[in-house]
């Protein structure tokens, strides 16, 4: 039975045999980043109610449609629900079913035959953004003894923020939607948290956030909501976040718009970022972001004098190859107007959790060297990092090529690869030609039908877990509950100390409550597990100006406009400008064939990432991959609203369905990500039809501290999708 997702208020809702008795389980939704609190309700052992907990700070009652149809996903009948070996050739679509026992017995000799021959380091492990395990997974990997995990959002996304202000700020800061003091002014820079709700805040407090309507600027080459809305939107060029940020900088210093007192006491190398930004004049700007000066100027100046402001960021700046600069470039803006751990503006957190137990020391220097790209991109996978993790682009190459080492086996818990990968048709090969690939998922993808061996993986209501959000800050304290379960299904923890337990590891075999309690006991929010699990959530007050005690963490004790510790790794320890690699002014030749500025991804609230398109009320609301272009682009290619449209760029085409409007540039378009079709026939499941990263490179330049590549601001051709074509 499946519920409509169109409202965010509503909850889910079975009719129940009056007789059994209800039980109501407090619990958090993590189908996203965020958090928001639950109460399931629980008869027969089968969940038959989801509500949003009006207690709960983070959603005060609300779900969003994804949470709401939380029950179509826990019992949808395409559900993984016992492992599975594959019988024919990789990716034949062939399956026996097999016990729990001989699936983990059979990875575990896997494993540890292509360890005694290759080293440990030929075993990688893959994971997919910010859920219940990301951190298990890395924990898994280094209890192995490889030093090679990853994520595909991290040298893209969230963490190149995090590397980078951990180098600059000496802590992580995010923005104070809890204290109460509402902000004067909140810039969005390449971020939509009506829809996206990222990085542990819940889009809910984000709206709340508008309640006391600040000022608002707005950083998107598209008309969303937030810029239709904005004080001043700057429609920027794809990929030129860096570009404007140094405008901005150069009249906040030029004007001197910055707070004296705290530059003067709390910044380092302001003198050195001024002479970096004195050229970089809005007139400078404005060819190369298609910003108007006049714009520039005065959003660096609304900005400025409106506080407190909040900085709310998103995965828009990190999916260009210059990206530790241009987030280290946005983040001064903050840093000048004083904006730093204050009231309404941004803040450290209160670190509710402790540091998870990763496990890392189980690695020898030897081994932590070996990780793929940490020789080169030292704030991904060396000193700079704070979890280090393998450079995706070089991982996929020792899987195609054996080179610089080969990469044998990838255990992949909670990604689809092929959807989410940038140059998707190269990471496909990387996969055809492993010895083992291990796919721990809650549907059948497209990439797990290229496994050896299929995990049916736990939803969110099935397991027990930890959360403190917003991520990394951890100003509160959340308590994921299983309530039911499914088929054999397990959870990714369960299966990681499972598997540790087979491999008779050294290290993580402990019991997943015995990891979870200690890293509440390490944290600062003074509840027990039981306690927190009868509340379902903890949050503590703020404190703020929390740096006048000791300093900023960093080498210097303030915040380092000029990065002592970028310069000692080599890298350039003040922002700069640097044209996207693929774009029109970087490579005009490649814009006579493809002229259009290509950017993807701008999230949808129906779907998470790939996930979610076999849901019928989700789908049902948003059927189709949707491609944005100018009226003027539609008709000088004979496009309709509603036609399929060819998108190509060097790399390969896809069609997705236009939607014509004037809030995108005529020179620009987007595409969605994630798509494939769970209605298609196996084993591709339609993954090559829409997906955007067919589109996407992989390939150099670099970003040259965290190893970035190119998702957006990429250069394509359109044209319209003619009948019987593809
Ligand atoms: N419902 C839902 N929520 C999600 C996700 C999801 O798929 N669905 N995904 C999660 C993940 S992994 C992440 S990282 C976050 C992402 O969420 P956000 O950080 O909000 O990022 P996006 O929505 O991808 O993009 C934000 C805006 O960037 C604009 N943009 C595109 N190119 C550029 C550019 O070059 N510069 C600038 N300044 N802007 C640009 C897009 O038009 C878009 O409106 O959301 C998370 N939450
Ligand atoms: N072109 C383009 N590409 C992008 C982006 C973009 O904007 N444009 N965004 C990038 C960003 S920011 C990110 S973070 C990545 C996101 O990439 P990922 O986070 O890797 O997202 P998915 O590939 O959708 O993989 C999630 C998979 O996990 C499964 N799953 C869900 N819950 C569980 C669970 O509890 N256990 C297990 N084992 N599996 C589970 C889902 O069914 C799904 O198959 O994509 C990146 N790729
Ligand atoms: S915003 Fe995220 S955590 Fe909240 S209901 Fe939606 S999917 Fe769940
Ligand atoms: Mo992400």
């Amino acid at each position: 039975m499946e519920t409509t997702a169109a409202t965010s208020e509503a909850s889910t809702a079975q009719p129940a045999p009056p007789e059994s008795p209800v039980e109501i389980v407090k619990s958090v939704c993590r189908s996203c980043h965020g958090g928001c609190g639950v109460n399931l309700h629980v008869q027969d052992g089968r969940l038959v109610k989801v509500e949003g907990d009006r207690a709960s700070p983070l959603n005060h009652g609300r779900l969003c449609p994804i949470g709401t149809s939380t029950i179509d996903l826990v019992y949808h009948p395409d559900r993984l629900k016992y492992p599975l070996r594959r019988t024919g050739p990789r990716g034949g679509g062939q399956w026996e079913r097999i016990s729990w026992d001989e699936a983990l017995g059979e990875i575990a000799r896997r494993l540890q035959a292509i360890k005694d021959e290759h080293g440990a380091e030929a075993i990688a492990m893959g994971t997919g953004t910010g859920r219940h395990h990301i951190r298990w997974v890395s924990r898994f990997g280094h209890a192995l003894g490889t030093p090679n995990w990853c994520e595909p959002g991290f040298a893209q996304c969230f963490h190149p923020r995090i590397n980078t202000m951990l180098q600059t700020f000496g802590e992580f800061p995010v923005n104070d939607f809890t204290s109460g003091t509402k902000p004067a002014c909140i810039l969005y820079w390449g971020h939509n948290p009506l829809n996206s709700g990222p990085d542990g805040e819940t889009r809910f407090v984000v709206r709340e956030s508008l309640v006391g309507k600040p000022r608002t600027i707005v950083v998107d080459p598209r008309r969303t909501q937030l810029a239709a809305e904005a004080d001043i939107w700057l429609q920027l060029r794809p990929g030129t976040d860096d570009a404007l940020a140094l405008a901005m900088l150069h009249v906040v210093i030029e004007e001197k718009l910055y707070d004296e007192a705290f530059v003067r006491e709390w910044t380092h190398g302001f003198e050195q970022l001024a002479e970096r930004v004195r050229e970089r004049t809005p007139e400078w700007a404005e060819p190369i972001t298609w910003v108007s000066a006049d714009k520039i100027r005065a959003a660096a100046r609304l900005y400025a004098a409106t506080r407190p402001s909040m900085m709310e960021w998103g995965c828009a700046i990190e999916h260009t190859p210059n990206c530790i600069q241009t987030v280290r470039a946005i983040s001064m803006l903050p840093a000048l107007t004083g904006n730093v751990d204050v009231p309404g503006g941004w803040v450290f957190g209160m670190k509710g959790l402790g540091r998870f137990p990763s496990l890392i020391e189980n690695l020898s220097p030897e081994m932590n060297a070996k990780r793929l790209g940490a020789d080169r991109f030292k704030m991904l996978g060396g000193e700079g990092a704070d979890l280090p993790a393998a450079h995706i682009p070089t991982l996929v190459q020792a899987m195609r090529t054996g080179k610089p080492y080969p990469v044998k086996a990838f255990m992949v818990f909670g990604n689809n690869t092929l959807t989410t990968f940038g140059n998707a048709k190269e990471a496909h090969e990387g996969l055809m030609n492993l010895d083992l690939l291990v796919v721990a998922d809650l549907f059948m993808t497209p990439t797990a039908e290229l496994a050896d061996i299929v995990l049916p993986a736990a939803s969110w209501p099935e397991l027990d877990q930890l959360a403190g959000l917003p991520t990394i800050a951890a100003n509160v304290v959340l308590a994921q509950r299983r309530a039911v379960r499914v088929g054999e299904c397990k959870s990714d923890e369960e299966i990681f100390v499972e598997l540790a337990r087979k491999m008779n590891l050294p290290v993580g075999t402990e019991d997943v409550d015995v990891v979870l309690q200690d890293l509440l006991a390490r944290g600062g929010s003074g509840v027990n597990l039981q306690e927190l699990r009868e509340k379902g959530f903890h949050d503590m007050p703020m404190r703020f100006h929390k740096y006048k005690d000791k300093g900023f963490k960093t080498p210097t004790g303030k915040i380092e406009l000029y990065s002592t510790r970028l310069e000692a790794m080599g890298y350039d320890p003040l922002p700069y400008y640097e044209e996207p690699p693929e774009s029109p002014l970087a490579t005009p030749e490649v814009a006579q064939d493809f002229p259009l500025v290509l950017t993807s991804g701008a999230r949808i609230p129906f779907f998470f990432n790939s996930e979610h398109r076999q849901i019928r009320a989700l789908r049902r609301a948003y059927p189709n991959p949707i491609m944005e272009l100018h009226p003027q682009t539609a008709a000088a290619h004979g496009i309709k609203h509603g036609d399929w449209v060819w998108i190509e760029t060097l790399r390969g085409k896809i069609q997705q369905k236009a939607k014509v409007t004037e809030g995108i540039d005529p020179r620009v378009v987007h595409v969605e990500h994630g798509w494939w079709f769970p209605e298609d026939k196996s084993p591709d499941h339609g993954v090559w039809r829409s997906n955007a990263n067919v589109l996407t490179r992989n390939g150099p330049p670099y970003d040259p501290a965290m190893g970035t590549y190119h998702l957006r601001g990429l250069l394509c051709r359109i044209a319209r999708v003619e009948p019987g074509e593809g």
